[in-house]
């Protein structure tokens, strides 16, 4: 190809790695490279090894089983930049390193997290070793995400299938290679919707499902009408029908991917049934005569009441009383009291999220066990983490706060992992480092968590005083104790501009992808998640030593982190190019905006300014050390000199690599994959020679 040639190739499609940018420092300039390639289709792009992904918001031809085959096994940097290659590569460094590793995904929500993460599964399930007991692993390893997508994901403002729950997935893997099992944890599921939906909002995709596509027979059985519009619960957000979304063939997958996961028949009609009961719960009406509160009787009712017995072994009487009247406990005997009306459709909402919650864990749990590997011997693992993104809507929540405290999270360990620990490692080894800087967000995660003053703790404090503390004394206690806060601010706190767009009960937070307006209606209630007394004995559920929820789900993300610290990281940046979700639209101003906060530019400094591969003196000898007469087959000084002679033989210029305290720098990847094809070849030529030897034996 001649020079002008591919100069204009290159104006078209841009550049594959960001990395090779010759104005890398300029946001334009990446923007520029983003834009040119999401018109070609061109979704993904390099920083060293991140992957950046823009949501083409159209089917592309590019996930084929051909395309999965062009990608298996072949070098990182020698195709154009695809999920797969990045998948790939985890698999062949998981493999030759035998460790463990991580694929953090990410991005705000509607970006392209969950579809980013199927991909990578289907490619696992399709390009590893298979036998036929691993083909079963490997179905069920598939199929679970439309069964946790039906009951976990729904229709929002920002994405017609958004993730309400967080997922953490492990794929465990045998010594050859083969997906042997799998583990998935799951956080903090939005239980509030499926009593309440948003305008233009729908609940969970499975209760559509059951409704538009379930079978006659069961229908009946259920009780259930093939008309959404029947159910309160799933008609707030006036659109049960979504355009993009198939509920019909949804049911059909559903089940299928049911009976595959191995829910028995009895299960799977348990757990209809349950879904069912949610609906007719949710159309308990309630009426108030004098000094009682009376259910309204309806055909509803009593199929509940049927369902219930059958499936929760709950007396009628105790379930109407439960609905109806609030237990309290005197001092020598229990008196009931009637709920208002208003209290009795709170424990009838209550005790429909609790129902769904419960069925949502056991749901997990079961899947689990499904793909649980019976087998002990140790397995390498890669995670894929899935959780749901960055979130503004025009009113906010305690829902979103969680979200979004969670996004924060994530960010932190990004830091953490990319940004400060590398240049921290640098400087460690001795390197001679320009120090980037960056926008740290512990900050903002500190405002939320810190002990005894960060929002979780003044919003615990608060649940801690019923009777005394309202939402709104959550709200002034805030202000009391972060009030002089960076990062937040109030209506009572605000300048006289700032506060014409604040109302009395919000309270606005600068998260690290923007600010977010929080209406602090409802936080107390939903942090506390009750189910009134008699409520709780309805579902004999444990709840007395329960911590509260804001406060569970922080310890359920120190633990993720945990687990996430103790693997080796990549990961997928995932950028949303417009709000219309419209394929062929890139809204600079808001693709900029990600660009900032997702801390890609201070990510491409980094790697521009810094090594792609790194390797302890030892381990790097180890693999390499045939490659050099003088190392093989055993080297007799230290580690570093033996690395040092070998790559003198291999030929490394001194502008590729550096030698650190413990550790040897290569700079491109290129360099190293070149040494580890020599190596793959001597290794071959050494089997041979050996096969040769031994043969007459
Ligand atoms: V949320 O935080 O769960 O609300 P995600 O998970 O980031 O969000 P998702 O993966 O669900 O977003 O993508 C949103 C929609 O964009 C999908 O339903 C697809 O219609 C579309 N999408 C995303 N990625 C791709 C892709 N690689 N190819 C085609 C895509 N369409
Ligand atoms: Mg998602």
């Amino acid at each position: 190809m001649n020079m002008e040639a591919s100069l204009t190739a290159r104006d078209r499609v841009g550049i594959q790695d960001f990395v090779l940018l010759d104005n890398y420092t300029s946001e334009s300039a990446f923007l520029d490279n983003l834009r040119k390639r999401s018109h070609e289709n061109l979704i993904y792009t390099y920083i060293g090894t991140l992957l950046v992904s823009v949501n083409p918001y159209k089917e592309l031809d590019i996930y084929s089983k051909k395309q999965m085959d062009t990608y298996m096994g072949v070098n990182f940097f020698e195709l154009p930049p695809h999920i797969y290659a990045l998948a790939d590569n985890v698999f062949r460094t998981m493999q030759s390193e035998y460790n463990n590793h991580f694929i953090l995904i990410s991005g705000e929500s509607g970006a392209g997290k969950t579809e980013a993460s199927k991909k990578i599964l289907q490619f696992y399930a399709v390009s590893c070793p298979s036998t036929k007991l691993l083909n079963n692993v490997r179905d069920r390893l598939l199929l679970s995400n439309p069964v946790l997508e039906a009951f976990g994901n729904a229709k929002t403002l920002k994405n017609d299938n958004s993730s309400r729950f967080g997922k953490y997935m492990d794929i465990q893997f045998d010594h050859q290679g083969g997906a042997v099992g799998g583990h998935i944890l799951s956080y903090l599921l939005e239980k509030s919707r499926v009593v309440h939906q948003n305008h233009g909002e729908r609940n969970f995709h499975i209760f559509y499902q059951l409704v538009e596509g379930g079978e006659e027979d069961l229908l009946r059985w259920l009780g259930l009408e093939r008309n959404c519009q029947h159910y309160r619960y799933l008609v707030q957000g006036d659109c049960a029908k979504v355009s993009s979304i198939n509920d019909k063939s949804d049911w059909k997958m559903v089940r299928k991917a049911l009976s595959v996961i191995e829910f028995s028949e009895s299960d799977i009609e348990n757990l209809f049934a349950i879904i069912a009961s949610v609906l007719h719960l949710g159309n308990v009406k309630f009426e108030a005569d004098f000094k009682a509160l009376y259910l309204s009787s309806c055909d509803f009712l009593k199929l509940f009441f049927c369902l219930a017995v059958q499936l929760l072994g709950i007396p009628t009487q105790v379930l109407q009383q439960g609905l109806t009247h609030r237990k309290i406990e005197a001092k020598t005997e229990e008196v009931l009291s009637p709920f208002s009306v208003d209290h009795a459709v709170y424990a009838r909402d209550a005790l429909a999220k609790a129902i769904y919650g419960r069925t949502f864990n056991w749901l997990v749990n079961k899947i689990n066990e499904s793909l649980a590997n019976k087998d002990s011997s140790r397995k390498t693992v890669i995670g894929l983490l899935d959780i749901y993104g960055f979130e503004v809507f025009n009113v906010n929540s305690f829902e979103q706060f969680c979200i979004n405290y969670c996004n924060e999270k994530l960010q932190q360990l990004f830091i953490q992992l990319t940004l400060k620990s590398e240049q921290e490692e640098y400087e460690m080894e001795g390197i001679e480092w320009e120090p980037v800087p960056y926008f740290n967000n512990k900050i903002i995660c500190d405002l939320v968590e810190e002990k005894h003053r960060g929002i979780i703790a003044l919003l615990d404090e608060e649940c801690l005083r019923p009777g005394e503390a309202t939402d709104l004394t959550l709200l002034e206690k805030m202000e009391e104790e972060i009030g002089g806060h960076p990062h937040f601010v109030t209506h009572k706190l605000a300048d006289k501009k700032t506060r014409k767009t604040l109302e009395r009960g919000d309270f606005r937070l600068l998260h690290y992808a923007g600010e977010v307006t929080y209406c602090v209606v409802g936080f107390l209630d939903k942090n506390n998640d009750l189910l009134y007394r008699n409520g709780k004995e309805v579902i004999s559920f444990n709840f007395y030593c329960k911590k509260q929820v804001v406060t569970q789900f922080k310890s359920s993300l120190v633990g993720l982190t945990e687990i996430l610290m103790s693997k080796e990281p990549w990961y997928v940046r995932c950028i949303k190019p417009n709000e219309a979700k419209q394929p062929g639209r890139f809204d600079d101003v808001l693709v900029r905006h990600q660009v900032k906060y997702l801390g890609l530019m201070e990510h491409l400094r980094v790697r521009r300014a810094g090594f792609a591969y790194r390797r302890k003196y030892d381990i790097f000898l180890q693999r390499y050390k045939p490659l050099c007469p003088d190392t093989w087959p055993n080297w007799r000084g230290t580690a570093a000199e033996g690395v040092q002679r070998l790559i003198k033989h291999l030929g490394y210029k001194p502008d590729e690599y550096k030698m650190g305290r413990t550790k040897i720098f290569i700079r491109h990847p290129r360099t190293l994959f070149a040494t580890e094809d020599a190596f793959q070849i001597c290794k071959h030529r050494l089997a041979t020679r050996i096969q040769a030897k031994y043969k007459g034996y």
